[in-house]
């Protein structure tokens, strides 16, 4: 794996530099500075919260612990590397800079982190400083210039060579940890103890994970973000949702799958065609593609998955219009996915920022960018039975067009959600997902 990462990666930073130098051109600087970031103290406490590392580092450097550390970048120079080895004996120092990418920096170690100042650029008022308040150096303060981090992070939408890279190991460590949860759940498992077959099988700790797993049993599934991880099995487990990612220096995978248990044959046929039209709505992230088109075409084939299953007895157009479809289905189709796993530029109108607005009715949708070749985005419909939303639509004329007696039923099962990661390409989308499964 290293050898194909040190093979990609001249020309990852070939592309970072020009699209730093066509940054600093915009916003008018002369240097791109990177703070990585130090971690921030809980409130009246000496207790740092989980570190991680600034996006703009990580995409230069696959490191994600060297907090204090720094980059500039200067057109035409090497990019430079202030790397804190701080004198501490309370915590682990980072190791020696290691690796594919060393010889693409010119490094300076320094001990204290108040010492790097002396190796950044001395007119700091030239300098677009990116980074967290908290990363405050002396008079370098982070500025974070519109102009420039617009344009970078559109940029950041178009995948490198490299971040594919980067992305497909995510996946297949996602891939095998999801394995090992649903064996977990076969064999009648808590959410907890699937959660920590989770955390065995990706070889992470819950700070190293891209976000926080979501692990559901039954009509835990309702709630969209259920991270309680009830220690105790069900008596009786219908369904399983998880959500849950994994990380590879700094980029991450975002994955969803649903069970049914095998008595559960009515779940099943749900989870089954969610399935078959979350397929085909990959098979549409193609260039060209707009997003909330995607997203409201995702509505209208859900709403005749719940009129074909006899959810509900009305159009799939009068169900999206009414917002019949938003009771089962009340999140956005997906967002873009790289150093971040809601990753930036979701809604941004060109490489100058702006912005474009969802769709009126749609105030979850966290993308509303038309794709293009190397972009990556998740493709997460869901159907769920979520007692607050059910309640509302209880008072809304639609409610006669409502077959309740088999959505009640439904609400043991929670809800299903099917997530896939997607590049967009020239031709045919690269599925890392089911890639992935695939390969398993
Ligand atoms: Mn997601």
């Amino acid at each position: 794996m290293s050898d194909l990462l040190a093979k990609l990666y001249p020309e990852h930073m070939r592309t970072l530099r020009a699209r730093a130098d066509a940054a600093l051109t915009r916003g008018g600087y002369d240097h791109l500075v990177i703070a990585a970031g130090v971690p921030r103290i809980e409130f009246l406490d000496d207790r740092p919260a989980p570190y991680v590392a600034n996006p703009h580092f990580r995409y230069w450097l696959p490191v994600t612990k060297a907090p204090g550390s720094w980059l500039v970048h200067t057109p035409g120079a090497k990019p430079k590397l202030v790397y804190l080895q701080p004198r501490d004996y309370w915590h682990v120092v980072p190791e020696a800079p290691a690796g594919y990418w060393v010889e693409h920096f010119d490094i300076a170690i320094v001990h204290e982190a108040r010492d790097a100042l002396a190796h950044l650029p001395k007119a700091l008022a030239r300098c677009a400083i990116i980074g967290a308040d908290n990363a405050a150096l002396g008079d370098a303060k982070p500025n974070n210039p519109d102009a420039v981090l617009n344009y970078l992070h559109w940029q950041r939408s178009y995948k490198t060579d490299y971040e594919l890279a980067m992305l497909r190991v995510a996946s297949k460590l996602g891939v095998r940890a999801h394995r090992a949860a649903e064996a977990a759940f076969r064999a009648g498992k808590s959410e907890y103890d699937i959660h920590t077959a989770y955390l065995n099988a990706v070889h992470e700790t819950e700070n190293e994970l891209p976000y926080g797993n979501i692990i559901a049993l039954n009509q835990h599934a309702a709630t969209l973000h259920y991270m309680d991880f009830n220690r105790a099995p069900p008596a009786h487990a219908e369904s399983f949702l998880i959500d849950a990612g994994a990380s590879f220096h700094g980029y991450g995978s975002d994955i969803t799958r649903t069970y049914a248990a095998p008595h559960a044959s009515e779940f099943q046929k749900l989870i089954d065609a969610v399935d078959a039209a979350q397929r085909g709505f990959v098979a549409k992230v193609k260039t060209g593609q707009s997003y909330p088109e995607l997203h409201i075409h995702a509505h209208h084939v859900l709403a005749g998955i719940l009129r074909d299953q006899d959810f509900i007895r009305l159009s799939p157009e009068s169900a999206v219009e009414t917002g019949v479809s938003s009771t089962f289905f009340p999140h956005g189709l997906g967002h873009l996915l790289g150093l971040q796993v809601h990753d930036v530029a979701g809604f941004q109108k060109d490489e100058s920022g702006g912005t474009v607005a969802r769709p009126p009715g749609h105030p979850y949708l966290r993308c509303t960018r038309t794709l293009e070749p190397r972009m990556v985005t998740t493709i997460e419909p869901g159907i769920y039975f979520i007692d607050l939303l059910l309640g509302e639509l209880k008072n809304k004329p639609q409610a006669r067009d409502v077959n309740w007696a088999k959505v009640d039923a439904f609400r043991r099962y929670g809800g299903i959600r099917i997530e896939d990661d997607v590049v967009c390409t020239e031709a045919e989308p690269e599925n890392l997902t089911r890639d992935a499964f695939a390969a398993a």
